[in-house]
């Protein structure tokens, strides 16, 4: 049996006036609730607010293709064989027994959410994935390209993530994946040392050209597989940063005309993410680099594509944004924050490289920024200037983020963290965190998650009351340009739960926990 053709219709059936059912569509009506505040005289006006507003999604879900550029890399290939592990049900022996293959790490497989109480007041947990119709991850059709020519067997057994035996009864599967698609190289954007993988190559140097060769293949894949969606996803090596020229990549007609002119700060992730917008499908990145310059968020926004990414921050990072916004909602004070990691996988290596490495630590620094941003009684808040603006960012822990790479580790990283905080009345806190895991088996239950979640959003459309059509959400490359990235783990979870409920017309979580309260 086909692991997944033995699933149940959608397990949620709401019993609301607020929520209806077609064949094609699950439409609700929900109430976006928050407040309005004003500051007068020193003191806070705050007024209630409701916004009605109705979602629809569509109940079928695409036959999706994923579509992974640097597919031969660690978190390329051990996807794919985790993916076909869990597709035909493979078990392997470890020095611990027999492995069965699970999604472990997937927020959508493997985590829950409370959808209510029943008649005992106790809550019922459901799977995330149960919440919408979504993609299962052993349907996705995978692809993709790498600068790298090996086939997909011998990518897998290059990486040195997976045990051997379960290498030894994927490969044949792994096999069948053939060699990635050839990719475009333009050596400045990743480490030097990367260049002996580079044997799989789209010719030339004509970036129209190149940009028409990918859109070429996604249609191709496309239509090879009878496909309604492609997720095309950037898990190939950290680029460095591109710069933003003004006339080059600032808008959206002058980053064509720079592609036109095969201009050289059009980064290959950049071109990637603009054949991808301009066939209409998704484009996450997986990496740090910025290749959202401005005028590739600007095409994507006048298409109505979908990019989003920054990262994956699997390991470290996460930890990181849980751990401070404890520490800072708590109201302890961290003054520093020192992370470490060292790392043996080919990562490491690119990232062992200065310009690739600034990639990464910038996308790191920031994510205690919003945590000390939230709390202006722990750090002071920048001083105001005389045109009544902001002069720096105020007041901020010393934060810095090294990253070695040590061959003998491969793939199992190790990141060493201290919190160091001020505490009651001059005391002082010291946390330290020692993590070894493999990263790469971190990465690409995240990779799930993004890609399984960008095609839900595809399929989720919105009217605010009065508006006569459903419009598609906005395609955010992280949030929309002028509002706050959330970093905090607990606070986006929280973010998913309540607009996936939204989408079933109920109200969000229900932490008020005013049945333990009342009589
Ligand atoms: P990797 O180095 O094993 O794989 C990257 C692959 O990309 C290589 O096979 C390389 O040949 C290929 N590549 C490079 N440039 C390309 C291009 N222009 N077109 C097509 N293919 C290209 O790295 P890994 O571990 O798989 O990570 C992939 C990316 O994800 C990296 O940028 C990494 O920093 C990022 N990342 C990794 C995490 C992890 O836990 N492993 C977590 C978060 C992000
Ligand atoms: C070195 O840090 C390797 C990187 O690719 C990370 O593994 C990746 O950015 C995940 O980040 P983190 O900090 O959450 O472990």
């Amino acid at each position: 049996i086909h692991p997944t053709s033995a699933r149940r219709p959608h397990a949620i059936q709401v019993q609301s006036d607020n929520t209806s059912y077609s064949d094609e569509y699950i439409t609700s009506k929900f109430f976006n609730r928050g407040s309005s505040v004003t500051v007068v005289d020193g003191q806070y006006l705050v007024k209630p607010v409701a916004q009605e507003i109705e979602f629809q999604t569509q109940r079928k879900v695409s036959k999706t293709g994923l579509m992974m550029i640097g597919m031969g890399g660690n978190n390329g290939s051990t996807l794919c064989a985790t993916i076909l592990a869990n597709r035909h049900n493979i078990s392997w022996h470890t020095k611990e027994g027999l492995q069965t293959p699970n999604y472990i790490g997937s927020l959508l497989r493997a985590s829950t959410f409370s959808i209510g109480a029943d008649a005992n007041g106790q809550d019922i947990h459901v799977p995330v994935s149960d919440m919408l119709p979504m993609v299962h991850p052993n349907d996705l059709v995978l692809g993709g390209w790498d600068i790298s020519g090996l086939t997909m067997d011998k990518a897998m057994s290059r990486s040195k993530v997976l045990d051997y035996d379960l290498q030894r009864q994927v490969a044949p599967h792994m096999a069948l994946l053939g060699k990635p698609l050839p990719s475009i190289y333009y050596p400045d954007f990743i480490a030097a040392n990367q260049e002996a993988r580079a044997d799989n190559l789209i010719p030339g140097n004509d970036k129209q050209a190149h940009l028409e060769h990918i859109r070429a293949d996604i249609r191709k894949f496309k239509q090879d597989n009878g496909l309604d969606r492609i997720v095309v996803f950037w898990t190939a090596n950290t680029e460095r940063y591109a710069d933003i020229i003004p006339g080059v990549n600032d808008t959206a007609d002058n980053l064509l005309n720079a592609i036109k002119g095969s201009h050289e700060e059009v980064s290959p992730s950049t071109l990637f993410a603009v054949a991808a917008i301009l066939e209409g499908e998704v484009f996450i990145n997986g990496a740090p680099q910025n290749t959202f310059v401005p005028g590739c968020v600007e095409l994507a926004e006048r298409h109505k594509a979908f990019i989003g990414g920054d990262d994956l921050k699997s390991g470290q990072t996460k930890l990181k944004s849980v751990l401070a916004e404890f520490l800072v909602n708590a109201g302890i004070k961290p003054l520093s924050i020192a992370s470490y990691n060292h790392l043996g996988n080919n990562d490491g290596h690119n990232l062992s490289s200065e310009r690739q490495f600034k990639s990464k630590e910038i996308s790191k620094s920031s994510v205690v920024d919003d945590m000390v941003n939230a709390n202006r009684l722990l750090y002071k808040a920048p001083e105001v200037g005389a045109k009544g603006v902001p002069v720096g960012k105020g007041e901020h822990p010393d934060h810095i983020v090294v990253i070695k790479y040590v061959p003998a580790v491969g793939d199992s990283k190790r990141a060493i963290d201290e919190y160091y905080s001020e505490i009651f009345c001059g005391g002082r806190s010291t946390i330290n965190i020692f993590n070894e895991c493999e990263d790469s088996l971190l990465a690409t239950p995240l990779i799930l998650d993004l890609s399984i979640l960008a095609e839900l959003l595809t399929r989720v459309q919105y009217r605010k009351a009065g508006e006569g059509e459903f419009a598609p959400l906005y395609s955010a490359p992280l949030v929309k340009p002028g509002t706050e990235v959330i970093n905090s783990l607990n606070r986006q979870r929280n973010a998913l739960e309540a607009f996936l409920k939204a989408c079933l017309g109920l109200e969000g979580s229900s932490d008020l926990l005013l049945s333990t309260r009342l009589w």
